[in-house]
């Protein structure tokens, strides 16, 4: 039956709406005698698919014990984990902006550029030791901590245990709905929350008249204050703390606090609970909102905070959150049930529906997820679970992220703790990137805008900061950033690890993003106007920081590999050396884009020369002993071979440097350290490593990865070296749950469906064998190309290219296309004439993309903006 529905070139979704039209077909055909059995047989298909659990529900036969088994819904600015308790349910919540602290102070630790000479000198002398004390010492504060809001209680009250009992997730329509039965009647919640209406929507309902009793309290970790609002809603204000601690920092007595006598630090927040209509009759006061004797219950839920930018104090110069909770909530109140569902529904699926992707299915798994997760890693298929995950993905970043909102941050919306694990802020030394890795080519590229924006705020800070730490120009932020921009290297002035306070490299990693959106979209005002200008300061900062070591080779000094420690020859443990290949790759990558980008515009034409002849004097990718690309200056052992980074192999992705079409040596050497690194790892590392195998062409392998990022675990608080896995709510344990994991891997699904970073569009690159048969649709590539493709027995049947931009479409893949009468291919040659797949200079270059290989076929098509074409394959 799956492979009938994917034979149809349909989604699962679909399946029912495509059987009522072969019905039809069938009804239609006169001479058809057995008419009425098909009918019955199509009817029958019908009622099962329809009855089974959509594959986009995921959902569970008990109310969830504990945080990673609640289910996540968001607006984007506004989140919830939702229990699914009956008697005592628990609504988490979260408000994007709420973060301890206020603007940052731009020169935390003044006076320490003094330090960078000696530093450096140390280093030319090989004194690691002395080098990393030093680095130490260029250290500031560390950053603020996202915090949870409160929590939703609804107390309901029934006798005895509940029956059939089911909670789930929809993410096709992003909504959550728990029910069961009491008393003989059943009862129904269902939760989602509204970007177009800014309002968490809770109905709840009895299936037998005035049986509904529930009352609705609140909590919250801060100090808040409760107010009642008319007969039927509550007023919750509180402030969020002035500071508080990275969990990991110890020493501090008061690791959290609430008093500002200044009004900078610690804002304001007010959020509300109304009952929008209930049949019940309803008091409220501040112990909660009670509804008695109803049949149904719709409670809104909005919040605002007074938070007005990461440069302005939010308590003194904050906005007024009040009139702001206010407006959201009497806007909604204005609507129905029904029309808050609907515009929520057409706004989601407006972003959600633009992809999909289905595999052929031997068998419908129509299991709770915790039992599909168990048997999945036990070794069962279940196409359909890898599906899911990467549209979970896209349903996670369209829940987190949304234009003119503040980006998604470790955990991406959704904490419950004051002091999250690493403060739930923007590590940029890989998980804040990855968390963005999918967004473009998942056609979610709106919801890439907050970042992009706020790099911007980064780059303010920054600009301080690489002046005041280290008398250059330019910005840069270090590994750690939070709400208010911080850009300083942290540690709390020497208290933190070199190994990953120092590495100064965030801001060429995050033009990396203001690049590839460039290359997506085209959009060359964007470029013009926004991108560039950063882009270019960044790399002002790079010029700043290269210095040439004694053969004239220009390096950067001090340099990191995070968050790893290399032995020396004399067998010691060090972490700050010269020249790590991650630095390196990341300045060639920017001054790369640099150069392209000012050459697109037109501009900065000795600026551009200028970056071309330091690009050539970069300290070189090096190839150890073992066959591995380095990662260290010199060819050092790892104290920890397997470490979860694999920094150095930024080069292969996201970078560009390196890949086996261009650069096939290196490409090897870039395998066999991930053969070294070997295929543990923590939830992201893990989603690294598909992405690596994915851009060396390796599909099972890269298979292989997502098997284990899937694999149930039931593992609760802390492993920094290993652990990984998936939480009973699809959610990627580091552990603890960080929501990197999950986007990472659906980037590496990304990433083996379709590649564009390497002059050309390589169609099914590292499709693995158990994908034997699929479609996706809605991929995007750059150059604004967006494909839709089918597959069978691994061969391409049938490619849609939507051209946004027009120009040459290159296409790489495994057998051979034809035109559908209207496009035409042909066998490309020379190199690929479109500017968006123009490759950057490359000294380790000894092959072009389009070098003949054996059972590879590349043609070009020549395409006009807004036209689509349709390219066949014979099976
Ligand atoms: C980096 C990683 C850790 C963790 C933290 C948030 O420091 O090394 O594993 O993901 O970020």
């Amino acid at each position: 039956m799956r492979k009938f529905a994917v034979n149809f070139g349909l989604d699962s979704n679909s399946f029912p709406v495509a059987a009522f039209k072969i019905m039809h077909f069938f009804t239609q055909q006169p001479s058809f005698t057995n008419r009425k059995i098909i009918f019955l047989g199509l009817f029958a298909l019908i009622i099962h698919s329809v009855s089974a659990q959509k594959p986009s529900a995921i959902w569970y036969r008990q109310p969830a014990r504990n945080w990673n088994e609640a289910l996540p819904v968001g607006n984007g600015r506004l989140g919830a984990m939702v229990f699914g308790r009956p008697a005592d349910e628990l609504i988490q919540l979260n408000e994007s902006s709420l973060w301890s602290g206020g603007p940052v102070n731009r020169n935390p630790n003044p006076g320490v550029a003094k330090y960078l000479p000696e530093i450096r000198e140390a280093l030319f002398r090989e004194d690691y030791a002395a080098a990393a004390k030093l680095t130490q010492k260029m250290q500031g504060s560390y950053t603020e901590a996202y915090q949870p809001l409160g929590d939703l209680l609804l107390k309901q009250r029934f006798s005895g245990q509940p029956t059939d009992y089911y909670r789930d997730l929809n993410i096709a329509n992003a909504s959550s709905t728990t029910r069961f039965r009491a008393d003989g009647v059943t009862y129904t919640r269902e939760i989602f929350a509204s970007a177009p209406d800014q309002v968490i929507v809770v109905r709840l309902t009895a299936d037998k008249k005035g049986t509904l009793n529930v009352t609705a309290a609140v909590q919250s970790p801060h100090p808040i204050t409760k107010t009642v609002a008319g007969r039927q809603g509550l007023v919750v204000r509180g402030k969020a703390p002035a500071h508080a601690d990275p969990n990991y920092v110890n020493y501090n007595s008061k690791p959290v606090f609430y008093e500002d006598a200044a009004g900078c630090r610690g804002m304001r927040f007010d959020w509300r609970v109304n009952v929008r209509s209930t049949d019940g009759t309803v008091v409220a006061d501040t112990a909660g909102i009670r509804v008695q004797n109803a049949t149904e219950a719709v409670l809104l839920l909005t919040a605002a905070t007074s938070f007005n930018g990461f440069d302005k104090c939010p308590n003194r110069d904050g906005r007024d959150e009040k009139q702001l909770a206010d407006s959201y909530l009497k806007k909604a109140l204005a609507k129905s049930v029904d029309g808050l569902r609907r515009d929520h529904v057409v706004d989601y699926q407006r972003y959600f529906n633009r992809a999909s992707f289905t595999l052929e299915t031997a068998s419908v798994v129509n299991l709770p997820m915790d039992e599909r997760l168990k048997r999945y890693a036990e070794g069962a298929a279940d196409p359909e679970l890898e599906t899911l995950y990467f549209q979970f993905g896209r349903y996670l970043l369209i829940s987190s992220s949304r234009p003119g909102g503040i980006p998604a941050n470790l955990q991406g919306l959704w904490n419950p703790m004051v002091r999250p694990p690493w403060s739930s802020n923007y590590t940029t030394n890989i998980n804040t990137e990855m968390n963005y890795w999918p967004a473009e080519m998942v056609n979610l590229s709106e919801m890439h805008s907050p970042l992009l924006t706020w790099v911007g705020y980064m780059a303010a800070t920054g600009r301080e900061t690489t002046k005041n730490f280290y008398n250059a120009r330019g910005w840069t932020i270090h590994h750690n950033s939070d709400l208010w921009g911080t850009s300083n290297p942290v540690g709390d002035n020497g208290k933190g690890s070199p190994s990953w306070a120092n590495w100064a490299m965030g801001g060429p990693w995050l033009c990396q993003h203001l690049y590839d959106r460039y290359l997506f979209t085209g959009d060359k005002k964007y470029l013009r106007d926004y991108a560039y200008p950063l882009m270019k300061e960044a790399a002002l900062f790079c010029l700043d920081w290269l210095v040439e070591d004694q053969q004239g080779r220009l390096v950067t000094a001090p340099a990191t590999s995070p968050e790893n420690v290399f032995i020396t020859d004399q067998g010691v443990k060090e972490s700050v050396s010269v020249a790590t290949t991650m630095d390196m790759g990341l300045i060639w990558d920017l001054f790369s884009n640099v150069i392209q980008a000012s050459s697109q515009l037109g501009i900065d034409a000795d600026f551009r020369n200028e970056l071309t002849a330091k690009k050539n004097r970069l300290f070189p990718l090096q190839i150890g002993k073992t066959g591995n690309l380095q990662e260290w200056y010199k060819d050092w052992q790892d104290e920890d071979p397997e470490h979860r980074h694999v920094s150095h192999l930024y080069v292969l992705h996201p970078g560009r440097e390196v890949s086996p079409l261009t650069t096939p040596k290196f490409a090897d050497a870039a395998k066999r350290t991930l053969e070294i690194r070997g295929d543990g790892g923590t939830g992201w590392s893990k989603s690294w490593k598909i992405n690596f195998w994915a851009r060396l062409h390796d599909g099972n392998h890269a298979y292989k990865l997502l098997r284990e990022l899937l694999k149930l675990t039931g593992m609760e608080g802390t492993d920094y070296a290993k652990g990984g896995g998936t939480y009973p709510n699809l959610l990627c344990a580091h552990p603890p749950f960080q929501i990197d994991g999950n986007f990472g891997g659906t980037s590496g699904i990304g990433e083996m469906l379709l590649q564009s970073h390497d002059g050309l569009l390589n169609l099914l690159p590292a499709r693995p064998d158990a994908w034997a048969m699929g479609e996706v649709k809605g991929l995007k590539a750059r150059g604004g190309f967006e494909l839709d493709m089918s597959w069978k027995e691994g061969r391409l049947t049938r490619v849609a290219v939507r051209s946004a931009l027009g120009g040459n479409c290159r296409l790489r893949l495994t057998n051979t296309l034809r035109g559908d009468g209207k496009a035409t291919l042909k066998t490309a040659e020379g190199a690929n004439p479109n500017p968006f797949f123009q490759l950057p200079e490359n000294r380790y270059q000894t092959q072009s993309p389009e070098t003949p290989a054996d059972g590879v076929w590349i043609y070009d098509l020549v395409t006009e903006p807004g036209k689509t074409y349709v390219l066949l394959g014979a099976i």
